[in-house]
């Protein structure tokens, strides 16, 4: 092995898994203590100022379970969930997934912190474009899975070659500072990418390299002419005294001189807060640390029923519980009924978890595209916000 990673054999062979699941289950087997239990996962917390979260990873816990004697109920990935609802639920003899509690909540945890992320940057920057860029941040065997999370919880694209087979989406991208040092001369790079690179992609230049932002940007407007589609400002942090400025600066002069439709991309240090205030300025956003580097979600694995008998470790509720909802007004009810109770404006809520892995077997879920699509619509429908306080 090259590369300090597990391979995906390792992780089927639960060699990612902590030694204390190994000792447990050897104890299990050698005590005959093996049963029938429920377990599940939820967060009891979220990171700070984190009111909800966004469920990621889940085509990967699938693929965990597949071929284990157990069933699974899970909420949809893309789901928006919040501290103490059950998002998976497992039925099986506990021998049979013992071990896979550490990577099981790896996948989950990760991923859906990313996904989190993403969506609140999405609502951070009122919903503009915001390309992944943080695979550069994270190592290089996780990338897909970080350009995949972004993806669903929001982001419009993202950098990652590999991310993009996954997905079979086109990786989004612009210009590096690198081929502008190399080269020297601005003018001849824009161009030369403008002949070189396939049409399909938008031609955003970076104009932030040599001089004054507002100077290279109608530099390459007069250089690219119609082609130009954006400039992207990705200004040193020296020199960013106040960006949204800078940014008004830049629309100023492109308008006044009759380039319009330039957009403006800006990227290199973004969080929340920078992109709510750049919101209302520029167009499009390209975001590295703040997504890929995200807080994990704090998700555990519980054991609540062993062999039909409600248990649950201090601090826990017992009992496998469901997770319901009102489709209207989105109130939520935890419960250990199974009957879907009605939502007090009068409608019958829904039950959230829903079936995962029957007997081993994953039941399958939309594609990423699809899974991100619904998300984005329910976060303008629930008017999902990142209260500014948390800011
Ligand atoms: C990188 C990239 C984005 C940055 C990083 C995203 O910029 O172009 O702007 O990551 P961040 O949100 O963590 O800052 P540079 O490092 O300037 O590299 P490049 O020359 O490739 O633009």
């Amino acid at each position: 092995m090259t590369f300090h990673t597990a391979s995906d054999r390792d992780i089927m062979d639960c060699r990612t898994t902590d030694i204390y699941f190994r000792r447990a289950r050897e104890i299990i087997g050698r005590r005959g203590w093996d049963r029938r239990v429920v377990a599940e996962v939820s967060a009891s917390s979220l990171p700070p100022g984190w009111s909800w979260g966004v469920l990621a990873g889940m085509e990967e816990v699938a693929e965990l379970l597949r071929g284990r004697k157990l069933d699974a109920l899970a909420m949809p990935e893309g789901s928006i969930f919040h501290p103490g609802e059950p998002v998976i639920r497992i039925e099986g003899k506990y021998s049979d997934f013992c071990e896979l509690e550490t990577p099981l909540l790896g996948l989950s945890c990760q991923a859906s912190g990313i996904a989190t992320a993403a969506a609140r940057c999405k609502i951070a920057a009122g919903f503009k474009p915001v390309l992944s860029f943080g695979i550069r941040r994270m190592h290089p065997a996780i990338s897909p899975m970080v350009d995949r999370s972004a993806y669903l919880g929001g982001c419009d694209g993202f950098s990652g070659i590999a991310g993009g087979e996954l997905l079979g989406v086109e990786p989004s991208g612009t210009i590096p500072h690198a081929l502008m040092l190399l080269v020297g001369d601005r003018k001849q790079v824009w161009r030369a990418f403008d002949e070189i690179i396939d049409e399909e992609v938008p031609r955003i230049m970076l104009v932030d390299t040599f001089s004054d932002e507002v100077v290279e940007s109608l530099s390459a407007a007069q250089a690219l002419g119609k082609n130009l589609f954006a400039v992207r400002l990705d200004t040193p942090s020296s020199r960013r005294g106040n960006m949204g400025l800078i940014v008004e600066e830049v629309r100023w002069k492109l308008d006044a001189e009759g380039y319009e439709d330039v957009k403006i991309f800006v990227s290199g240090g973004l969080d929340e807060s920078s992109l709510v205030e750049l919101a209302g300025r520029a167009d499009a956003f390209g975001v590295g640390t703040s997504i890929s580097s995200a807080r994990t979600i704090d998700f555990a694995m519980d054991i609540v029923e062993v062999e039909g008998t409600k248990v649950s470790k201090r601090g826990k509720f017992s009992g496998a519980k469901n997770i319901y909802e009102c489709p209207g007004c989105f109130e939520r009810s935890l419960t250990l009924d199974d009957r879907a109770p009605d939502c007090g404006c009068g409608r019958r809520m829904e039950g959230l978890l829903r079936p995962f892995v029957q007997g081993g077997k994953p039941v399958g879920m939309p594609p990423v595209g699809e899974v991100r699509k619904k998300l984005i619509g329910e976060m303008k429908r629930r008017e999902l916000s990142i209260d500014a306080k948390e800011l």
